[in-house]
């Protein structure tokens, strides 16, 4: 069934394959952003690896390609509330695909003004949507679906799988140890960065909006995205996806195999023991529109998915694009505070559940991913592949 989608964010790496995805499948989609993406990257006097087009131009290009059109906003979902309480109001969305966050964690430590943007930007946005959403009265008709982090549970060792959201856990009682009684409750937060931290929060917000006024949600705790094409984004050169690679936006497996592209030896930090969780973007793009097509039932608690394909340790990603491409690996100080090695084991049936065939890690993927690294890589500024926001004063 054809559905009526509002994309927060859809200029971003994620958001735009998401929405071209959306779109091919027949949905009908409406972009909202206020480009704060693309003036980061003149703020850090960087862009993105392949050549991304005006947001014009994209829409443009798709309507050539695939005959489908898409509206557009421009707006601050943070700042903006009546606008955007009468977007959501006039347009009555079946789904909203929250994506329009500020996303990075180095960029959320660089000074005390990136902290205090991130929380406001994140915060704001966050529960303007759930207010819009409410005050236009489509809590039982709207289903918000936002892009969360696989960072909300803490990257410490377990002996058992992180469950989707949601721990089973025993109160004991403050008089008698030895009664207690069984509950669920959300995984205990353990953010390791004040963007992290925000997603935690956008938690709470959920929670909250779903107990009191029924909200239907799915909240994806996503892993660390890779690659940058998607089928759709192929179609024709201006519909190309961002690559980030600099040291603030550029997340770790696509940072590697550009440094690899561009003779940069690979910045492991630390012991590159860290376990993270991954997936592909065209695995993204699927999950988003498997949890679209299968939304919540009315009253249902908040949904939570881990959308992640499989884990791993930074220094086994070093070792393989050394192994592939013959790039040296240098272990770099730690600019991050962060646990030195974890194990990491992760439930994700939910997604898959759903219909979801994850593509994982493969010689094939990262080939073409340094395919697009090998194309652009006289766009690569070597000075901003240094990853220089620091946790702390003193690391
Ligand atoms: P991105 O920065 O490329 O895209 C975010 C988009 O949102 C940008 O186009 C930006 O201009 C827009 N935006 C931000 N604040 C806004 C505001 N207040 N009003 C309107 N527009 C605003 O990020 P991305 O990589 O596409 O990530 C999208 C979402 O997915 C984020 O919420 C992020 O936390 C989550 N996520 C990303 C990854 C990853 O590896 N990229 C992994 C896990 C989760
Ligand atoms: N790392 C290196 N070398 C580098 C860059 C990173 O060793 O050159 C290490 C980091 O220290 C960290 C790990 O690689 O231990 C992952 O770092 P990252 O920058 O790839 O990912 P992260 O900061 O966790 O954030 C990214 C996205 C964020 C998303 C998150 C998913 O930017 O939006 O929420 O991945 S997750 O990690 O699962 O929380």
């Amino acid at each position: 069934m054809q559905k009526r989608i509002l994309v927060l964010g859809g200029d971003g790496f994620c958001g735009w394959p998401t929405t071209l995805h959306l779109s091919a499948r027949g949905h009908e989609l409406h972009i909202v952003d206020n480009f704060v993406r693309r003036r980061q990257d003149e703020e850090l006097g960087v862009q993105s690896l392949t050549p991304i087009r005006p947001l014009s131009e994209r829409i443009e290009a798709w309507r050539d390609v695939s005959g489908h059109d898409l509206g557009l906003s421009t707006l601050d979902i943070a700042r903006d509330y009546a606008e955007l309480k009468n977007l959501i109001g006039q347009w009555r969305p079946d789904a909203i695909v929250h994506f329009a966050e500020q996303r990075s964690a180095p960029y959320s430590m660089k000074s005390s003004w990136h902290k205090r943007f991130t929380v406001d930007n994140n915060l704001n946005a966050t529960h303007n949507v759930l207010c819009a959403i409410v005050e236009n009265g489509l809590e039982e008709y709207t289903h918000l679906v936002h892009l969360g982090t696989m960072g909300v549970y803490g990257y410490k060792t377990s002996r058992f799988k992180l469950p989707e959201g949601y721990q089973r856990v025993r109160i004991l009682s403050h008089e008698n140890q030895e009664e207690g009684e069984e509950t669920e409750i959300l995984y205990p937060p353990d953010p390791g960065s004040i963007y992290h931290m925000t997603k935690t929060q956008d938690q709470l917000f959920f929670y909250y909006y779903n107990k009191n006024d029924g909200l239907r949600i799915t909240d994806l705790h996503q892993g660390i995205v890779w690659g940058t094409e998607t089928a759709e984004t192929l179609y024709d050169e201006r519909l190309i996806n961002r690559f980030d690679y600099d040291g603030d936006f550029g997340t770790v497996l696509n940072r590697f195999i550009l440094q690899a592209a561009v003779g940069h030896p690979l910045t492991v930090h630390g012991t590159g023991g860290q376990t993270r969780a991954f997936i592909h973007i065209r695995d993204t793009v699927q999950c988003i529109r498997l949890a679209i097509e299968h939304p919540p039932a009315t009253g249902e608690r908040v949904r939570v998915f881990n959308q992640t394909t499989e884990t791993h340790r930074v220094r086994d990603l070093a070792r393989l694009i050394h192994e592939l491409t013959g790039a040296e690996m240098q272990f770099v100080d730690n600019p991050r505070n962060e646990q030195v090695e974890n194990e990491l084991q992760v439930e994700n049936q939910g997604l898959q559940n759903l219909g979801l065939q994850p593509i994982t890690l493969s010689a094939g993927l990262l080939a073409e991913v340094s395919e697009v690294a090998g194309k652009y890589q006289h766009r690569c500024q070597s000075s901003k592949i240094p990853a220089r926001s620091r946790w702390r004063t003193q690391n």
